[in-house]
């Protein structure tokens, strides 16, 4: 494609020098090259003229379309002076005296490296005490004399090769977009600016009686409206959501970033001495610091179950402290709104003596103290679903997880067994991603335990089958972005985000 170096040339000039090509000739074989006044002129230019003209019938085209093969800089260095392997060859003293490695590399500095490896499996030169000498007394540079064909043929036949060339990055694929230009029926090369309105001015004077108006072209596609458009994370979460609610979840309210230690870990029978619960992990407020807004007979139960057992289970043996419960954080999981929706279920329970099943879902913000780096922020989106029944088991959640993960595409899985302080038994998903050829963990999930359960007042032959995972991980996979500050944060980039694709996950 023939790009002008100079300054652009005006397009009633292109124009002129088409027309007047084709006056004296049959036509125009080929736009390559196409030159105005001795100055290139781009195919671009050209092109957007040829479809004016086109469309008054005055001239038609078709587009030609070629394709070939260029060196490289090294490629052509390679054509000019010999591969590596070669030159290491030449360098390597004839006679039975090895060359050193660092005589080596002083004569031909990095293309020692590079090509004393090619030359060894070439069998040109072989190791001699602690250096080289030739194997042969004279070799065929196949690599230089493939280079210099392709650089006289543009072209090579065998695919592999091309392939490989173009990983050695020493040739490139060049792409050229021309035209062939023949008189249309309406030929002239008096062209006339088209109208495109009609003005006061043209219904004063009368003008609009001889005026030549541009046609319709109903094909053109439309201007970019300039207008807000979503976030891929939140097309993501919208996507999660239809899931959902297709497999008839209801979103639990989960606008509240604002927590107590109690529901995001008490209540979930989360220690008061694990790690997560310090400040390294968690982001806690100082003012407000803390609330005693609990149930005061539940956290008694709660207490309980964590210093002394209840419900079968030993409990954990310390002495539990309410002023941990009470200190107020930044939620770190959606969980905590979950173990909520679950004890005001149980309440409801004992209210009315009614059982009813839930399927819940929540996709929202959550908040760690993180160290920050490509692919963690301090906050991200969970999603989470909870399915609370009559004697669920594991190969409840298994199947649910087929079914979730099913409408996102997601067949090949894999369950591992893990931990949560408030899951017993615990998985972590994996799925297979065919693009990346490896298991991806997609997830983690569990059965909530009777410790979080029971002192909610749940019935005791009711079980909670919970799943998690983000929204972060697969926008960045579907979008291809290595850097999840590319995504979110002051640093991304708008355009990048305006014109996201449809983010829809492959499906
Ligand atoms: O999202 C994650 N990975 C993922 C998800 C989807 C995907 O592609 C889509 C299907 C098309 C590709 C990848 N993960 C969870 C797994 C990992 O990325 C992990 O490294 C990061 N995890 C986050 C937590 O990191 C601190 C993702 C986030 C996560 C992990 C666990 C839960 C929620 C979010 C949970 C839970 C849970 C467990 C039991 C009961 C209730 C909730």
């Amino acid at each position: 494609m023939a790009v002008s170096a100079s300054a652009p040339v005006a397009r009633e000039a292109i124009q002129a020098a088409i027309l007047s090509a084709l006056e004296k000739d049959r036509g125009i074989a080929n736009t390559e090259g196409f030159k105005v006044k001795g100055t290139p002129v781009d195919q671009a230019e050209i092109i957007g003229l040829l479809k004016s003209l086109e469309s008054r019938e005055i001239v038609t085209y078709e587009a030609i379309e070629d394709e070939w093969l260029e060196l490289t800089e090294e490629g052509a260095d390679i054509a000019d002076h010999g591969s590596y392997e070669a030159r290491v060859f030449h360098a390597v003293p004839s006679g039975n005296e090895p060359i050193s490695v660092p005589d080596l590399k002083e004569k031909l500095g990095q293309i020692a490296q590079f090509g004393q490896g090619r030359a060894i499996k070439n069998k040109w030169i072989k190791k001699e005490g602690a250096g080289f000498v030739k194997a042969v007394e004279k070799i065929d540079d196949e690599s230089q004399k493939l280079l210099q064909r392709i650089r006289s043929e543009r072209k090579h036949s065998d695919e592999k090769v091309v392939k490989e060339l173009k990983k050695q990055k020493h040739v490139t694929p060049i792409k050229s977009l021309s035209y062939s230009v023949k008189k249309g029926v309406k030929f002239t090369t008096d062209v006339r600016k088209e109208d495109t309105d009609v003005t006061e001015e043209m219904l004063k004077s009368g003008d609009w009686k001889n005026a030549t108006f541009k046609k319709y072209n109903f094909n053109a596609e439309g201007v970019q409206p300039r207008c807000g458009s979503l976030h891929p994370l939140l097309k993501v979460r919208e996507e999660y959501r239809q899931i959902f609610l297709e497999l008839g979840f209801s979103e639990m309210p989960t606008a509240k970033y604002v927590e107590s230690s109690f529901w995001n870990f008490d209540a979930l029978f989360q220690p008061q001495q694990h790690p997560a619960r310090d400040a390294h992990d968690t982001f806690f407020l100082s003012d407000p610091a803390t609330s005693d807004r609990f149930p005061k007979d539940y956290l008694e139960r709660v207490k309980k179950v964590h210093s002394e057992g209840g419900y079968g289970s030993i409990g954990y043996g310390y002495d539990w402290q309410q002023k941990e419960a009470e200190k107020l954080l930044l939620r770190t999981h959606t969980t905590a709104i979950s173990s909520k929706m679950l004890y005001d279920l149980a309440q409801e329970y004992k209210r009315t003596g009614v059982w009813r099943d839930v399927k819940w879902f929540s996709i929202d913000k959550v908040f760690r103290n993180e160290t920050l780096d490509a692919t963690h922020l301090a906050e991200f989106h969970q999603v989470e679903g909870v399915v609370a029944g009559k004697g669920l088991t594991l190969g409840d959640l298994i199947g649910t997880l087929h079914n979730f993960f099913k409408k996102l595409g997601i067949e090949k899985m894999r369950f591992k067994p893990a931990y949560n302080p408030y899951t017993e038994p615990s998985m972590e998903i994996f799925a297979w991603h065919d693009g990346l050829a490896r298991w991806v963990e997609i997830g983690n999930s569990g059965m909530f335990r009777p410790e979080m359960l029971l002192p909610m007042g749940l019935p005791e032959d009711v079980s909670v089958i919970a799943w998690g995972l983000s929204t972060e991980r697969p926008t960045m996979i579907k979008t291809g972005v290595d850097n999840i500050r590319k995504l979110a944060g002051h640093k991304c980039d708008l355009a990048f985000l305006n014109r996201d694709p449809i983010a829809r996950l492959d499906k």
